[in-house]
């Protein structure tokens, strides 16, 4: 699907679900529509739907603009909406968004958008309601509105509508399956249709669709609205969530500008020559029960992560030369901008080095990376206190402490006030290399290059994937450091129980593992991560309905859409 397609509303429901599990979601929508006319007293207009997302490999990359492998779940959130017309008169020229949870334990609110006209007229909103925390829910719908709003709303002619919402959710929060860039894409995308901005009918060969916002605009509108509850977040979530597709991977790459590509994952190929048989891997997700919370106590260190990469692309940016002192606009230049450098590329990004050329200059720049950022053991382990780093940045002591440590909250605490760039450093520039490589074998070339380190026998693509995703969860353990022990456990029962890989997903610290397993295997995998004995500890005394929610198949499934309820 294009980035720069416009956003259609309308999918059918078979184009969003795996065939199996048409029939039930098809209810859950009903129920919702049914639960809405039993709360507002009528019909909702349209059901929109954005997916969560589970990450194969590219952890901690996104922000530094490298290139990550997500596919959406089928799990994901649905809004329920009509448009409210009696409230409109009476707000001055704003609106209002009455927000209603089918679960009762999320209370529901009312968010107001009052407009001020500025002397040269230019329209600007304010949104109220909500407690605009980060961690509760309706703060994501007063973000995406504020978003709207103020992109697409600002003439002085403009008149937002007001609307009512239900929504429910089927993305259990804080387990890495990104439910927070699912809630804002909805959310986006329910606002959007409500003030007739998108498209809710299929676009023809013969119509060009009514949509002004294309798919890479509610990209980037996701993200802003998420930077604004201070979740300094990549764009991987937010991409899967838009642009996926059923049955494929996808792979999102950020530079020169956001663009993605469907993928299919080798398959493992079994017999002699005249007669080889096709198996298909699945992914399994299963749920460490440790909450990652982004949008609580996982922030800081989230964050923290996020300044060490520019800190550390500053470092090595200035040491290999392509940073200049005093250079304007690089001061938080990313890590895949210092290696495109370091390879060549042009400083107004008008030439863009190939996926072979990234690979070539990755593999170049860590002897580089242990040269500038880690010389000797503290540097490695220890890490930098912040009083050395201005200078190695370039920076003024007080333009470094305007530029890396007061825009976000950035607490060193846990790691002995310390930043630790070579450690962050070696792990995005090896896991950018690993991403490369899948997308390489899912493309249909061959594994070689990733296979020059395994030895002895030769790999089959199935075995390399596996490797790379286990070497993944590896250095976000003891390089990155975003796991935490019971990750670290259940990766183990799963490798144990036959995965061709398995690696945490999403930001860590918490959250779930997935793991590729073959088509096969499936039942007896998950008979035995769940097993009394042998399988993940936490998951003991559980009934089989609890579990089943916990650890399950999951099939790659479709970016937002929704359908017109009338
Ligand atoms: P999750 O797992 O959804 O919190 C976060 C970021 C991603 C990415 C991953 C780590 C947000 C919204 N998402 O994902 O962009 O950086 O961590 O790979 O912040
Ligand atoms: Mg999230």
């Amino acid at each position: 699907m294009a980035t720069n397609a416009p956003v259609t509303a309308y999918k059918a429901l078979n184009e969003i679900y795996p065939q199996e599990s048409v029939l039930q979601q098809g209810e859950r929508w009903n129920d919702l529509a049914t639960r809405f006319q039993e709360e507002f007293g009528e019909k909702p207009e349209h059901v929109v739907r954005a997916p969560g997302r589970i990450n194969l490999i590219g952890e901690h990359i996104d922000y530094c603009l490298f290139g990550v492998m997500p596919a959406a779940v089928e799990m994901d959130c649905l809004i329920a909406l009509s448009t409210n017309i009696t409230t409109s008169s009476n707000l001055d020229d704003g609106c209002s968004v009455v927000i209603t949870n089918l679960d009762p334990s999320w209370p529901g609110t009312t968010l107001y958008a009052r407009r001020s006209e500025s002397g040269s007229g230019s329209v600007s909103w304010e949104v109220e309601g909500g407690s605009g925390k980060r961690g509760d829910w309706v703060a994501y719908l007063g973000s995406a509105l504020d978003c709207v709003l103020n992109k697409y709303l600002t003439t002085s002619e403009a008149r937002p509508t007001s609307l009512k919402m239900m929504i429910t959710g089927s993305i259990p929060p804080g387990s890495g399956l990104s439910s927070s860039a699912a809630l804002i894409v909805a959310a986006l995308l329910a606002i959007l249709l409500g003030n007739g901005l998108v498209s809710a009918t299929p676009a023809t060969s013969e119509s060009t669709s009514a949509s002004q916002v294309k798919n890479s605009d509610l990209v980037q509108m996701a993200r802003e609205a998420e930077a604004k509850i201070g979740v300094n977040s990549g764009g991987m979530d937010q991409s899967a969530s838009v642009l996926s597709r059923v049955g494929a991977g996808l792979y999102v790459s950020f530079v020169p500008e956001l663009g993605v590509e469907m993928v299919q994952l080798p398959s493992i190929s079994t017999g002699a020559d005249s007669d080889v048989e096709e198996e298909k891997l699945v992914m399994v997700i299963a749920n460490s029960l440790t909450k990652h919370d982004l949008a609580g106590g996982a922030t800081k260190q989230y964050n923290l992560r996020v300044m060490e990469t520019l800190i550390g692309a500053r470092v090595l940016g200035r040491a290999l030369g392509v940073i200049q002192d005093g250079e304007k606009g690089v001061e938080k230049l990313q890590l895949r901008q210092v290696v495109g450098r370091f390879a060549g590329e042009q400083r107004d990004s008008s030439s863009v080095i190939s996926p072979d050329e990234l690979e070539s200059a990755l593999e170049k720049i860590l002897p580089e990376v242990d040269r500038v950022l880690g010389p000797d053991a503290e540097s490695r382990d220890v890490g930098h206190l912040p009083e050395g780093l201005a200078g190695l940045t370039g920076l003024s002591d007080e333009a470094f402490e305007r530029v890396f440590l007061s825009t976000i909250e950035v607490d060193t605490s846990d790691q002995g006030g310390r930043f630790l760039l070579y450690k962050r450093v070696r792990h995005v520039f090896e896991e950018a290399l690993r991403v490369l490589q899948v997308v390489r074998i899912c493309r249909g070339g061959s594994g070689t290059k990733a296979n020059a380190g395994g030895g002895g026998k030769k790999e089959t693509d199935v075995e390399i994937v596996g490797r790379l995703m286990n070497e993944s969860h590896a250095s976000c353990r003891d390089l990155y450091e975003c796991s935490n022990d019971e990750l670290n456990e259940l990766v183990d029962v799963c490798r144990r129980a036959g995965s061709v890989g398995s690696r945490l997903s999403g930001a860590g610290w918490g959250g779930c593992v997935v793991s590729l397993i073959p088509a096969s295997l499936e039942q007896q995998f998950i008979a035995q991560i769940t097993d009394e004995r042998e399988g993940y500890s936490a998951y003991r005394g559980l009934g089989k309905k609890e579990l089943e929610k916990i650890v399950f198949k999951t099939v790659p499934g479709s970016g937002a859409g929704g359908e017109s309820r009338n």
